[in-house]
C-alpha cells in the first residue's frame, strides 16, 4: 500500500520540533512492507498546500496520514490556533484523491472528537501510532473493523465513537529521525534531534495530559542499551549538533536515566546532550555529575512552583525542599537551567507566589561561577478535558459543560488580584535578569536572526540558553517589557471573562 505520511506542525521558532512520532509511525509502516513518502510541512510556510499537492499527485497514496502535534501555542494573550491550518491541509487532499485521511499525534490525542469534528479527516489515532496503524492499513477496505482497532476515532452515523488505546509495550523499531527529516533547517533554528527513552507517565499532576490519552499512566521503559544504539547510530550517521531526550520526565525513573547516562559514558563518541523534562527529585549531585560527564550541558526542569501549598495543590510529588536541593546541587556546576513555573492554579495566593518568586531571586539569580539558569514563569494554566483541573474549573463556573476544549482556556485562582500578580511578576522579573515572563512571546519574531548570531557564534541548541544574557543586557538598557502589552491585566480580565460569560 502507498502511505504518504504528512508533518502538519509548522511552528518554525528557535524550539522547532522534528516530528519523531510520526517517524516511528514511518519507520513501523515501511517495516510492514508498504511503501511510504514523507512530507514535512515544518519549513513549507504559505508553500504547504503546494507541496502537498505535488506529493499527492506524484505519489498517488492509497491512506494519508497526518501528524498533528499542537492544538494551539499555549498563550494566553497571543493564541494561535493551529488546527484550521491542518483542515485546509484535509480538504485539498480530498480535492486530488479519494485516499482515506488518518491523523495522529499528541494534539490529535489530546481531544480527539474535537480535533476530528473540526478537521474532517477520517479516522483519528489516539496515544501510540505505530501498532493501530499498522491496523488500520490491514483492515483498509473494511472500516467498519477499524471500530475493533485499540485507540481509533471515527465518526459513526454523526457520532463520534473512540476504541480505548492500550499503550503497548515500547519496543518499536527506532525511528531513524535522520533518514525521514532533513535535520538541517531544525538545527539552524536551535532544534535538537530527538530520542525518546520511555512513554507513559506515573505522576497525576493535576493539569497534565501526559498520564491520561498522551502516553498513559504506566511507564514504559526502553531497555538503555538499545536507546543508546539508537543514540550511537544517529551520532555516527547525521552529526546531530544537539540530542534531546523528549521522554515527559528524563530523570525518572532515576535507575533508568542513570542506566542510559552510563552507558552512554562508556562509549567512545561524544554528543552534546538536553532534556525538556527534567524533576527536581532525584536531581542530586551524582545524577548531575553523571549527566555531565555523558554530554549534557543544557535541560529544562519543571517544579512548576516553590511553594508547597502549590506543589500539593497541583499534587506534583515532591516538596519545596526538593526544589531547593535542586538548586543547591546546581549551583556546584555549570549546566544552563530553564526551570518552568505554572503561576495561578488552584490555592495560588500572593505569598504562594511570593514564595515562588523569592526562590528564584535567592536560588537562581547568578552567582560567579554557578549554574546559569533562566526561570520561565507563566501565569494561568491551560485546561485540557480529562485532567482534574479541567473538573475543578468546572465546578468553580470557570468555564461552562459545553467549552470547547479547542479554544484556548485558562485556570486562574480566584484568589488572585490579576493586576497586583503581574506587578509582583514584574518587580522580580526586573530585578533579577533570569526571570522571564511568559506572555513575552514576543521575542519570538527574531528568532531567526537569533538563531543565525547564535550559530555564527558557533553556540550549540538548544538556544534558550542565552536568553539570560540578553535579558541580562536588555535590562541595562532598560528594555525590560517593551513587549508587554500596556493593558496587560485588563486584557488577561477579558480573556477569562469570554471564556464564561455567566
Ligand atoms: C518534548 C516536548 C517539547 C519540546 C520539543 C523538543 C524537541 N526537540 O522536539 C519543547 C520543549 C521544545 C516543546 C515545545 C513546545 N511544545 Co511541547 N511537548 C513535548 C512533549 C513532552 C513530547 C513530544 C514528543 O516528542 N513525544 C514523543 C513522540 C514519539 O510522541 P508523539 O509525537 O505523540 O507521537 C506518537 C503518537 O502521537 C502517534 N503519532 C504521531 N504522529 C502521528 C501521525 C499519524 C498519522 C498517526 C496515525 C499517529 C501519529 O504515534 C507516535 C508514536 O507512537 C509533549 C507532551 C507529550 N508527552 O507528548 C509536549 C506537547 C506536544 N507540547 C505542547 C506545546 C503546546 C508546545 C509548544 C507550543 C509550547 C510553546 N508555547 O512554546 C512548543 C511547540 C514546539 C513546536 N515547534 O512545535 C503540547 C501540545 C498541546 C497543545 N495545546 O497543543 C504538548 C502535548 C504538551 C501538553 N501541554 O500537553 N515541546
Amino acid at each position: 500500500m502507498r502511505v504518504l505520511l504528512v508533518n502538519t506542525n509548522r511552528k518554525a521558532d528557535l524550539m522547532a520540533a522534528p516530528p519523531i512520532g510520526l517517524c516511528y509511525v514511518a519507520t513501523a509502516t515501511r517495516g510492514a512492507g508498504h511503501e511510504v513518502r514523507f512530507l514535512d510541512l515544518c519549513f513549507a510556510g504559505h508553500r504547504a498546500a503546494k507541496k502537498l499537492r505535488a506529493s499527492i499527485s506524484s505519489f498517488a497514496p492509497d491512506v494519508v496520514g497526518l501528524s498533528v502535534r499542537n492544538v494551539d501555542n499555549v498563550n494566553m494573550l497571543r493564541p494561535v490556533a493551529y488546527l484550521p491550518g491542518v483542515r485546509e491541509l484535509v480538504a485539498e487532499v480530498r480535492r486530488l484523491s479519494a485516499a482515506p485521511v488518518v491523523l495522529g499525534g499528541s494534539g490529535a490525542s489530546l481531544m480527539p472528537e474535537a480535533v476530528l469534528r473540526h478537521v474532517g479527516a477520517d479516522a483519528i489515532i489516539v496515544s501510540d501510532g505505530e501498532d493501530s496503524f499498522l491496523r488500520l492499513l490491514e483492515t483498509l477496505p473494511s472500516r467498519g473493523m477499524w471500530t475493533e482497532i485499540p485507540g481509533v476515532g471515527l465518526m459513526l452515523e454523526g457520532r463520534f465513537q473512540l476504541t480505548p488505546p492500550d499503550f503497548p509495550p515500547f519496543q518499536f523499531k527506532a525511528p531513524d529521525v535522520g533518514h525521514w527529516v532533513d535535520m538541517a533547517p531544525y538545527e539552524r533554528l536551535g532544534g535538537s534531534y530527538n530520542v525518546q527513552s520511555k512513554r507513559g507517565c506515573p505522576h497525576r499532576c493535576i493539569y497534565c495530559t501526559y498520564n491520561s490519552s498522551l502516553e498513559g499512566h504506566r511507564l514504559r521503559k526502553r531497555d538503555p542499551r538499545e536507546v543508546v544504539e539508537e543514540i550511537e547510530e544517529a551520532v555516527l550517521k547525521y552529526s546531530p549538533r544537539t540530542v534531546e531526550f523528549v521522554d515527559s520526565v528524563f530523570n525518572d525513573p532515576p535507575e533508568h536515566a542513570r542506566a542510559i547516562l552510563e552507558e552512554i559514558i562508556r562509549r567512545p563518541w561524544k554528543a552534546n546532550f538536553t532534556a525538556m523534562g527534567v524533576q527536581p527529585l532525584h536531581l542530586d549531585r551524582e545524577m548531575l555529575d553523571l549527566m555531565w560527564q555523558a554530554g549534557f550541558r543544557s535541560f529544562m526542569i519543571t517544579p512548576e512552583s516553590a511553594s508547597d501549598t502549590m506543589l500539593g495543590s497541583y499534587r506534583k510529588g515532591f516538596c519545596r525542599d526538593d526544589v531547593i536541593q535542586a538548586a543547591e546541587a546546581l549551583s556546584h556546576t555549570h549546566f544552563s537551567a530553564w526551570w518552568c513555573f505554572l503561576l495561578g492554579g488552584p490555592g495560588e495566593t500572593h505569598v504562594t507566589i511570593q514564595e515562588s518568586l523569592d526562590f528564584c531571586r535567592q536560588y537562581l539569580h547568578l552567582k560567579r561561577g554557578s549554574a546559569r539558569h533562566v526561570a520561565q514563569l507563566f501565569f494561568g494554566v491551560r485546561l485540557y478535558p480529562g485532567t482534574d483541573l479541567w473538573r475543578s474549573a468546572l465546578r468553580e463556573g470557570m468555564i461552562t459543560a459545553d467549552a470547547d476544549p479547542i479554544q484556548s482556556l485558562w485556570y486562574v485562582s480566584p484568589e488572585l488580584n490579576v493586576s497586583y500578580t503581574l506587578e509582583q511578576m514584574e518587580a522580580a522579573a526586573t530585578e533579577c535578569a533570569e526571570i522571564l515572563l511568559g506572555y513575552d512571546e514576543g521575542y519570538l519574531w527574531f528568532s531567526d536572526l537569533a538563531a543565525g548570531l547564535c550559530r555564527l557564534f558557533g553556540e550549540r541548541p538548544p538556544y534558550w540558553r542565552l536568553v539570560r544574557k540578553l535579558n541580562r543586557f536588555a535590562l541595562k538598557l532598560g528594555f525590560r517589557f517593551t513587549v508587554r502589552p500596556r493593558d496587560l491585566a485588563q486584557r488577561i480580565e477579558d480573556v477569562l471573562r469570554r471564556q464564561c460569560p455567566a
